[in-house]
C-alpha cells in the first residue's frame, strides 16, 4: 500500500471525497504514488454520485498515524481523521478559514483560496498542467462543484468557479440543472433518517471565541416547512442532549428551492444573536439568503470578541 494518503475531513462530503479522488489520479499522472481514501462511512449524495459515474468508492481508513498525508477540503486539527496526531502532514488543499492548529515540521505545500469547492481548485491544477482529465473525473468534479455551491446559487460561488465549470462541463457534458435537482433529492431524502442521522450528515466542530467548542451541521432540503412541523421538536431534544460537549450547537436547516436557511440553536445562544444580528424565538429564526455556513455562519461567530 502506498505511504501517501489524500484524504478529506471527517464526516466527509462531496466535494471532499471529490478532491481526493481527481487529486490522487493527478498526482499519479505526475508519476507520485498515493491513494484516496475515506474515514468513516460516506454520506447519501457521494454515494449516489460515485454510483452513478460508476467511480470506486476509495477505501477506508481507520487512523492515519504513521502516514504522509495530504488534507483536502480542510485544515483544523478538529476535522481531521483519527490518528491525525501520528502522521506526518504533507501537503493541504482547502477553501476554508485558517483555524491555525496543524504544526509540520518542515515547510509544505499550503494552498488555500477563497474559492466555492475544494474541487475547484484541483481542476485548475489539471488545467494549469495541461494533463487531460478524463469524462469520469470531470462529471465527478462537476458535481461536487454543484454540491459545494448548491447549483451555484451560494454566496460562495465566484467567476474563476463558474469558468472553471463551463471549461469542465465541455468534457463532461452535464445537465448542470438537473443533475443539481437529482443531487438535491439524494441528500435531501430525510424521511428514512433519524434525527441524529441528519444531524451527523454534515457537521463539523469549531473552537470559537470565548473558549466555545462548537458543533455546527447543515441539513440541506427540498422544503423546509414539513421538517420545522415534523422534526424540529424532536431535532432540538437531540441537541440539547449533547450540551455537556459543546458550548454550543447549531442545526442550519437549508431550503434549496426557498434559498434560505432556518437557523436552531442550542447552548450560548447569545452568541449567535450577536453574531448573526438576529433575535431567535423558541431557540430558532428563519434568516432568507442564508446558503453557506463557511461564509455567512462562521465568520461572523469567529469575529466575536
Ligand atoms: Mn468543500
Amino acid at each position: 500500500m502506498t505511504d501517501i494518503i489524500i484524504i478529506g475531513h471527517k464526516n466527509q462530503d462531496l466535494d471532499s471525497v471529490a478532491s481526493s479522488i481527481a487529486y490522487a489520479e493527478l498526482k499519479k499522472a505526475l508519476g507520485i504514488d498515493c491513494e484516496a481514501f475515506v474515514f468513516g462511512k460516506i454520506d447519501d449524495e457521494t454515494k449516489f454520485i460515485l454510483d452513478k459515474f460508476k467511480i470506486k468508492i476509495p477505501k477506508t481508513i481507520d487512523s492515519l498515524i504513521g502516514k504522509k498525508v495530504i488534507l483536502v477540503d480542510h485544515c483544523a486539527n478538529c476535522q481531521m481523521a483519527d490518528g491525525f496526531e501520528g502522521a506526518e502532514i504533507i501537503e493541504i488543499i482547502d477553501h476554508h478559514n485558517m483555524a491555525g492548529d496543524i504544526k509540520t515540521s518542515k515547510p509544505i505545500k499550503y494552498h488555500c483560496e477563497p474559492l466555492g469547492s475544494t474541487s475547484t481548485i484541483i481542476a485548475k491544477y489539471y488545467f494549469d498542467e495541461g494533463i487531460k482529465i478524463n469524462e469520469n473525473i470531470a462529471k465527478l468534479l462537476l458535481a461536487a462543484m454543484i454540491s459545494d455551491m448548491d447549483l451555484f446559487k451560494s454566496p460562495t460561488t465566484t467567476n474563476i468557479d463558474l469558468k472553471i465549470k463551463d471549461k469542465l462541463n465541455e468534457i463532461a457534458k452535464l445537465d448542470i440543472e438537473k443533475l443539481g435537482i437529482e443531487m438535491f433529492k439524494a441528500k435531501s431524502n430525510i424521511d428514512k433518517k433519524t434525527d441524529e442521522e441528519l444531524m451527523n450528515d454534515d457537521s463539523k466542530e469549531f473552537e470559537l471565541p470565548r473558549a466555545t467548542k462548537a458543533l455546527i451541521s447543515q441539513i440541506k432540503l427540498m422544503e423546509l416547512d414539513s421538517f420545522i412541523k415534523n422534526r424540529k421538536t424532536s431535532m432540538m431534544k437531540l441537541m440539547e442532549s449533547k450540551l455537556n460537549n459543546y458550548g454550543l450547537i447549531i442545526v442550519i436547516v437549508t431550503d434549496l428551492i426557498k434559498e434560505g436557511s432556518e437557523l436552531i440553536a442550542v447552548g450560548k445562544t447569545d452568541m449567535v444573536e450577536e453574531a448573526m444580528k438576529i433575535r431567535l424565538k423558541n431557540n430558532s429564526a428563519y434568516i432568507p439568503g442564508l446558503l453557506s455556513r463557511k461564509k455567512q455562519v462562521i465568520p461572523p461567530l469567529m469575529e466575536l470578541k
